[in-house]
């Protein structure tokens, strides 16, 4: 999109659906007063439902319903979180782009945002399917100054109690399973990869991957996920406008990421146990052998704690939880 047009939606959305005059429109742009309507006819094609009414100038009604890194920008309440944010309409993983930007010094906060991965991916080479449009794919750079290298994987259950918490704020009831999957009604709604370049006793970075799906149809999730993959639409049939829906979960990620590097992990412990599944349950869990156990808690460095059938006590750093069908 051109660089008028970009500022043009810019100012249209910051008058919040109140009118403003061509007259002022070209002034601050810079443009003639038939350019300005060429512009809005442009925009207008692109899915912007704009309103002009002779006397009163133009307002914006409706944004069409696609990541605009512009629209995020300009209501993001973050402090330090994506305030560095790229967008891309495609790239093959937002995981690649980030590994090569933390490698080139990109700071702390940076945020890769993708309308569409090619090859997105999940943890130990799965696959992550990311319809173009269809949801939020992106990755955080993260530099936290003194964490130690093993409490790496606290991140992600501090990110979960984040996602978690902010469908909870949409009236939805998410339950988070170990250690990285977001459901709703027992459908995976979100995914969280965490990878890290460190040295022996300090992290140069972490890049923390979120794919959450927002608005798929069951027919948009690749035939082999459609009984087990759920989006917001598809869950509560509610279309949020997804631009919203980053800034806010970009808010309450920064707010879990604060909280755990000031208070510790004990306090994201306690909310990540209170969304999660299967607690007490029997469950078949795979490590290198499956067993079956029950989940009785989190360890303090997020690993988790499981008893067997002969009551013996597992600390799992690495493992697959099954339920339900997956049994
Ligand atoms: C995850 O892996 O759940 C981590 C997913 C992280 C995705 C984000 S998107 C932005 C960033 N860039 C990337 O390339 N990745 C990150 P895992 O626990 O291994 O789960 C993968 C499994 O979830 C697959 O084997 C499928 O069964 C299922 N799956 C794949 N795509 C899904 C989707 N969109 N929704 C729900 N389930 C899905």
């Amino acid at each position: 999109m051109d660089d008028t047009r970009k500022k043009l939606i810019q100012i249209l959305l910051e008058q919040n659906g109140n009118f403003i005059s061509g007259q002022e429109l070209s002034k601050q742009l810079n443009i003639t007063r038939s350019a300005i309507w060429k512009h809005m006819s442009e925009l207008k094609k692109e899915g912007y439902l704009i309103e002009g009414v002779t006397n009163k100038g133009y307002r914006l009604i409706d944004s069409p319903n696609n990541l605009s890194p512009y629209e995020i920008k300009l209501g993001l309440q973050t402090k330090w979180l994506g305030r560095e944010l790229m967008f891309f309409e495609q790239v093959d993983s937002t995981q690649t782009i980030g590994h090569e930007l933390a490698h080139k010094g990109n700071p702390h906060g940076t945020v890769i945002l993708a309308s569409h991965q090619s090859n997105g991916r999940g943890r130990m080479k799965r696959y992550w399917d990311s319809k173009a449009g269809r949801g939020l794919w992106f990755s955080t750079i993260l530099r936290p100054e003194q964490l130690e290298p093993k409490k790496a994987p606290q991140l992600t259950l501090v990110a979960a109690v984040a996602v978690a918490t902010f469908l909870k704020e949409l009236n939805l009831h998410p339950q988070i399973k170990w250690p990285n999957d977001i459901l709703l009604d027992g459908k995976k709604v979100c995914g969280i990869l965490t990878e890290m370049q460190a040295e022996q006793d300090s992290i140069d970075y972490i890049l923390l991957g979120i794919g959450l799906n927002v608005s798929h149809k069951r027919e948009d999730f690749h035939v082999s996920i459609q009984n087990k993959a759920t989006s917001l639409y598809l869950h509560s049939k509610i279309r949020h406008n997804i631009n919203n829906l980053f800034q806010n979960l970009l808010l309450h990620l920064e707010k879990q990421y604060e909280i755990y590097m000031a208070e510790g992990f004990s306090v994201i412990k306690e909310v990540w146990e209170s969304f999660a599944l299967k607690y007490n349950e029997w469950v078949k869990i795979k490590t290198n052998k499956t067993f079956l156990g029950k989940i009785i808690g989190i360890h303090e460095d997020g690993a988790l704690i499981v008893v067997d059938e002969n009551r013996n006590e597992h600390v799992l750093y690495s493992a697959e939880i099954f339920f339900g069908e997956d049994v």
